[in-house]
């Protein structure tokens, strides 16, 4: 009998599958072989077609180890010059967020250092904390620009995101967010700074390759429907999908404006209302919930978790890893926030951070424990799944395995602080 013969097979796992919403779908006393960087088999041990040793080139046992997807963080603006610790110093006396934007702070700080960065400057920081999030359990993340807002510096963090990927072997996709924020120099030209994103800007790094979606900050700290429509006219034409944060300080309605365009997610939420829901759910938006900002914030306006279940809604959620309203570098944490101040479920959020959110990214080859899926996946210090929520920091990851191959430890524990 030809029996197969895998690279690696793990034995005496508790695998979360999530090939089943809502629950998390646990097989006990489970098995699962990776081959050429995809999952070959998955079940429980018993049911394996011949003795363990006989079957792969490596066997593992991991004495009833937690097994998930390797964790999706589908929102994030990871790359980015300097920091933002004095506002923060400044929030925590009493100035607001929107004060501090108004005042020539927040995003616009933030790209006058991400001009002044040099590429390798840029890249070592950033990387640095990639490393961190890959430590605890990310291989697929999303990394917007939006800290350049011309055409060089947003190229620039583009590249540095695309040479994270390749430097750490995990999937990073990245989104244009040229509309983040007006930049100085156009302060009494903004129609012409919405010109430049859209008919320039865009189509240049579309043709370069360097981007898989399209963003925009549609608030009134931000930028308008209408002006978020014409981006989302030209993303249209390249053919690029598109996604939004909206209704995070303000209510614009973007939740329906991006469902319209049929977008893959619209970010943030506290603002937002049924008619935007049942958009959404129309569409097949999925709904992308950042507690890190609404914590940083000290935000109280909960996005209406109970009418996107009624609505059926997929929640993911994420880091909104950034300088200013999120400096937040755990996607777990994120998942554990989702369900102590917005009341997710630990299997709700839990999918929010694998399954949903590779659906927000438009990715089907991830986010399960399946046959055929990248054979992406974290080995936990943890024996159920609601663990990775309820611990609030702390190391869990005991193994990363990034398509079939692991992750040296080593690599990736190195402090994201000493990287720069
Ligand atoms: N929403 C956010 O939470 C981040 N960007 C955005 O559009 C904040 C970015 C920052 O404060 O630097
Ligand atoms: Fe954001």
């Amino acid at each position: 009998m030809n029996l197969p013969r895998w690279d690696r097979l793990l034995l005496n796992a508790t695998l979360a599958t999530f090939a089943d919403a809502p629950s998390c779908s646990v097989i006990e006393h489970g098995a699962i072989a990776m081959h050429h960087g995809r999952i070959a088999w998955i079940g429980r041990m018993g049911d394996l077609p011949a003795a363990p040793a006989t079957l792969a080139t490596s066997v593992l046992s991991i004495d009833g180890a937690l097994v998930t997807p390797g964790l999706i963080d589908c929102h994030t603006h990871l790359v980015f010059g300097g920091d933002r610790v004095h506002e923060f110093d400044l929030r925590a006396n009493g100035a607001s967020y929107e004060e501090l934007a108004r005042a020539g702070g927040g995003i616009v700080a933030t790209v006058k250092a991400t001009r002044e960065a040099g590429e390798d400057a840029l890249y070592a920081q950033s990387l640095a904390r990639a490393r961190t999030l890959l430590a605890d359990g990310v291989t697929t993340l999303e990394i917007k620009s939006g800290y350049g807002l011309e055409l060089e510096t947003e190229r620039r963090m583009l590249q540095v995101a695309r040479r994270i990927g390749r430097k750490l072997g995990i999937t990073v996709r990245t989104s244009f967010l040229g509309l983040h924020a007006l930049p100085p120099e156009y302060r009494e030209r903004r129609a012409d700074y919405v010109s430049l994103v859209c008919d320039e800007m865009l189509p240049a790094l579309a043709a370069e390759g360097l981007l898989d979606a399209v963003d925009a900050f549609c608030e009134d700290i931000g930028f308008s429907r209408e002006e978020t429509r014409r981006l989302f006219e030209q993303a249209q034409r390249l053919g690029l999908p598109v996604k939004l944060h909206a209704g995070q300080l303000s209510d614009l309605d973007g939740a329906a404006l991006v469902a319209e365009y049929r977008g893959l997610s619209a970010d943030h939420l506290e603002h937002l209302g049924e008619s935007g829901i049942q958009a959404m759910a129309a569409a097949g938006t999925v709904a992308v919930l950042l507690p890190g900002a609404f914590y940083a914030l000290r935000e109280t306006r909960l996005p209406p978790i109970e009418l996107l279940r009624k609505h059926r809604v997929p929640m993911a959620v994420a880091t909104d890893c950034n300088p200013g309203s999120s400096p937040m570098l755990s996607l777990r944490l994120a998942a554990g926030m989702a369900c102590t101040l917005f009341r997710l479920t630990p299997a709700e959020a839990l999918h929010g951070i694998t399954t949903h959110a590779a659906r927000a990214l438009g990715l089907t080859d991830r986010g399960t424990l399946a046959v055929g899926q990248i054979a992406d996946l974290v080995v936990w210090n943890a024996r159920q799944p609601a663990e990775l929520c309820y611990w609030i920091g702390g190391g869990l990851v005991r193994e990363v395995y990034v398509c079939g191959e692991s992750v040296s430890r080593r690599s990736v524990s190195r402090c994201w602080r000493n990287a720069s």
